[in-house]
């Protein structure tokens, strides 16, 4: 008897066991549905209103583009209203949102202001509260189905960070053209500096099979602007240009085109020239048939207007070719003894009867032309200036040397002024703790973006350049280097997700503060209590200033590990201390800092005046910037009154510091936010604590052997 009580008993509570199990897996958040999540709108006022101004929804059209706009709305209203709003007739005009071009509201009898219209262009819209025929109605207007995707996206953010409607009146244009991601992503699958798993491109499969993920993925990149993907490495594989990846490509393209995203290729400068080569122990090896890539030999430049007419016919909107030539071992023109202008006018002659374009990277530097290596890529470029063909961007990185926590911005781009300059930006956390480290970049590019070039005077934001305002470009871009994988979460780190979301909100529009961006993103994430939301934002808008503080202050720059970019570069316990570090540092018994004065490497002088004299004295220098410009003393006082060593000091803990406060406010949050998410935080946040003291006692017991002063261990 008491042996079948207990196995019902055991029946019972294995059921509820897996019962238990199969909700929490349920519930457990993995992170996959990024700032998309609609979850319900938890104020009820808000609610209400939200409930009472949408009954019925109109989305006019049928292309791909407005289906697509249809399951967005049933899915985002679905989640944030928590009931079904049905698709209506066209016609309606009350209590309804309304997404439509122009023709709809001429037709319903509301035609539309022109002028509006004119100043949308192809991908802006507005958002607005009206009273059709004394009905309140909420409409979406754009000339096209981009700009009707877009307004789409920021009705739904709207409603997640829970804004009231009544007087909605929006309208947003995008102040770049091209916005791009750039997927550092081999054909293997492996991705060059990416930390969140394997590529989405599942190269072996494609094109027969296609993951849900490329929807996804193009939905994501649309919800935040962005409108077009870069999907191989810049480090390129010739074969991408073979039929049977032009193929796979084709199909990528087709599973992103409903989102507004176009397609571009990184090729690989010898692609022209015969596999032979490569087998003969000449890394120059392509897929072509020739023995040369030389830009100027007619064989060549044939062979790449046969290329691209062969990609245009797989992909009819194919964007371009991005382009790394003579720059760390790839192949370029200048083997040829030719420019880095022969060889992107040459792709450029090839792209344009199709509207491509071609965006020719700027990061060279070749050790012969300068001992100080972020003077090389101006010093090759700006003498092309002028030279380049109308759809050619150089594309260049924010910093003269290479994604560094924080460098002054590249002077090249107030130096090129007949040639448009795309900015290159880099999402995946190469040089700033990989996926592991919490460090929200938007605080960073803002400061690129605000930084005076002094291009045409005091007023010429880098912003300003790369839109095209102060140079009045022809055409205008920005790129983001990716930091997806095929991880559940996207980005390895949830808190990485955010510097894809902010870097799409900034390339749309530039002027937005990281502040606000910050908080979009927490709401839309963690949902809309304010405990979460001031706790997160804390967290997040000093972790940038911290991440420099721990790694690199002062202006200190490349002192990582060689190739990995992750921890310290000296390794104290072998005693081996890498060259690049004593190269970029430049540490003896006198003090710290690479002199690039006037008296020095002399990089001072690629910076318009104003801004050259201001970083050519140590006094006037920005203490942010002071190593990267100048040598200074262990003793030497900075502005706090302490001396270079105690200030040292004192930026390595206050970096640290700020961690182990993130650690232990994120505590706070345990029994608030999800518990998966609770989790996978703290777990990563415990590893970037001792990250960062390792960071920050690594350097210092270094930079002791120099300065021969104690460590003194107070942060501010
Ligand atoms: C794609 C740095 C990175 C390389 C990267 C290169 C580039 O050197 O470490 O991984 O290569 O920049 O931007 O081309």
């Amino acid at each position: 008897m008491s042996a079948i009580r207990n196995s019902r008993w055991n029946v019972v509570l294995v059921t509820c066991l897996l019962a238990w199990c199969t909700a929490s897996v349920a519930s457990a958040n993995d992170g996959s549905g990024l700032w998309l999540n609609y979850t319900p709108v938890s104020d009820n006022v808000r609610l209400k209103e939200y409930r009472q101004s949408i009954r019925a929804m109109v989305v006019a059209g049928d292309s791909l583009t407005a289906r697509e706009i249809r399951n967005e709305l049933r899915h985002g209203l679905n989640g944030l209203l928590g009931r079904e709003i049905p698709f209506d007739a066209p016609g309606r005009t009350s209590n309804a949102l309304i997404v439509a071009t122009p023709r709809y509201f001429k037709a319903a009898g509301v035609p539309p202001n022109q002028e509006l219209l004119k100043s949308l262009g192809s991908e802006g819209y507005a958002i607005k509260a009206v009273k059709i025929r004394g009905a309140r109605t909420l409409f979406i207007i754009a000339n096209g189905d981009r700009g009707l995707l877009y307004g789409t996206f920021h009705f739904l953010r709207l409603l997640q960070t829970q804004r009231p409607l009544g007087r909605l009146d929006i309208v947003s244009t995008p102040r770049i053209q091209h916005r791009l991601l750039n997927h550092w992503d081999n054909l293997d699958g492996s991705v060059e500096r990416g930390y969140a798993g394997r590529s989405l491109w599942r190269w072996d499969e494609l094109p027969s099979v296609l993951s849900p993920r490329y929807r996804e993925y193009a939905r994501a990149c649309a919800s935040i602007g962005i409108n077009g993907t870069v999907v191989n490495n810049v480090n390129a594989n010739p074969r991408i240009l073979t039929p049977e990846y032009v193929r796979k490509v084709a199909t990528l393209a087709e599973a992103f085109r409903p989102y507004g995203i176009r397609v571009f290729l990184s090729v690989n400068f010898s692609s022209p020239i015969s596999a032979r080569f490569e087998q003969e122990g000449n890394r120059k090896g392509g897929i072509g048939n020739l023995s040369t890539s030389d830009p100027l030999d007619p064989a060549v430049r044939a062979w790449w207007k046969a290329k691209v007419s062969e990609v245009y016919r797989g992909i009819p909107d194919f964007g371009g070719f991005l382009v790394k030539a003579s720059s760390e071992g790839m192949p370029g023109p200048q083997e040829y003894g030719r420019t880095h202008a022969d060889g992107a006018n040459m792709l450029a002659e090839a792209l344009e009867p199709y509207g491509g374009i071609v965006m020719w990277r700027s990061f060279v530097y070749d050790a012969e032309s300068d001992p100080d290596r972020v003077k090389r890529a101006y010093k090759e470029f700006v003498p092309l200036d002028g030279q380049f063909r109308g759809n050619v961007f150089v594309q260049a990185k924010n910093g003269p040397l290479d994604f560094q926590p924080r460098e002054p911005v590249q002077p090249l781009f107030a130096a090129m002024p007949r040639t448009p300059m795309m900015l290159e930006l880099q999402i995946t956390q190469e040089y700033l703790g990989h996926s592991t480290h919490l460090v929200y970049l938007a605080p960073m590019w803002k400061e690129y973006l605000q930084f005076d070039t002094f291009a045409k005077g005091p007023g010429s934001s880098l912003a300003s350049i790369i839109d095209g305002t102060v140079q009045k470009y022809r055409m205008t871009g920005i790129a983001g280097v990716a930091n997806t994988g095929d991880q559940p979460n996207w980005c390895g780190h949830l808190f990485a997700q955010a510097n894809w979301f902010a870097f799409g909100r900034l390339a749309w529009d530039h002027t937005q503060s990281a502040e606000d961006i910050a908080a979009d993103w927490i709401r839309m994430t963690f949902g809309n209590d304010q405990r979460v939301l001031k706790t997160v934002h804390s967290m997040m808008m000093g972790s940038w200033e911290a991440c420099v503080n721990y790694m690199t202050p002062l202006g200190l720059h490349h002192i990582m590990q060689v190739d990995f970019h992750y921890g310290p570069g000296p390794d104290l316990d072998t005693g081996r201390v890498d060259w690049r570090s004593t190269y970029y540092h430049r540490a003896d018994s006198l003090g710290l800092g690479y002199d690039r004065s006037s008296t020095g490497s002399n990089a001072v002088s690629q910076y318009p005046s104003l801004l050259r004299e201001q970083f050519d004295s140590p006094v006037t220098c920005p203490e942010k910037y002071l190593l990267w410009f100048h040598h200074i003393g262990w003793d030497q006082k900075l502005r706090s009154r302490r001396s270079l060593w105690e200030e040292l000091c004192t930026r390595y803990f206050t970096g640290t510091e700020y961690v182990d406060t993130m650690s232990t406010i994120w505590s706070s949050l345990e029994r608030i936010v999800d518990p998966a998410i609770f989790i996978h935080v703290s777990k990563k946040l415990e590893t970037q604590r001792k990250d960062a003291a390792a960071w920050r006692d690594t350097c210092l017991r270094y930079f002791q052997r120099f300065s021969r002063r104690p460590i003194i261990g107070q942060s501010e």
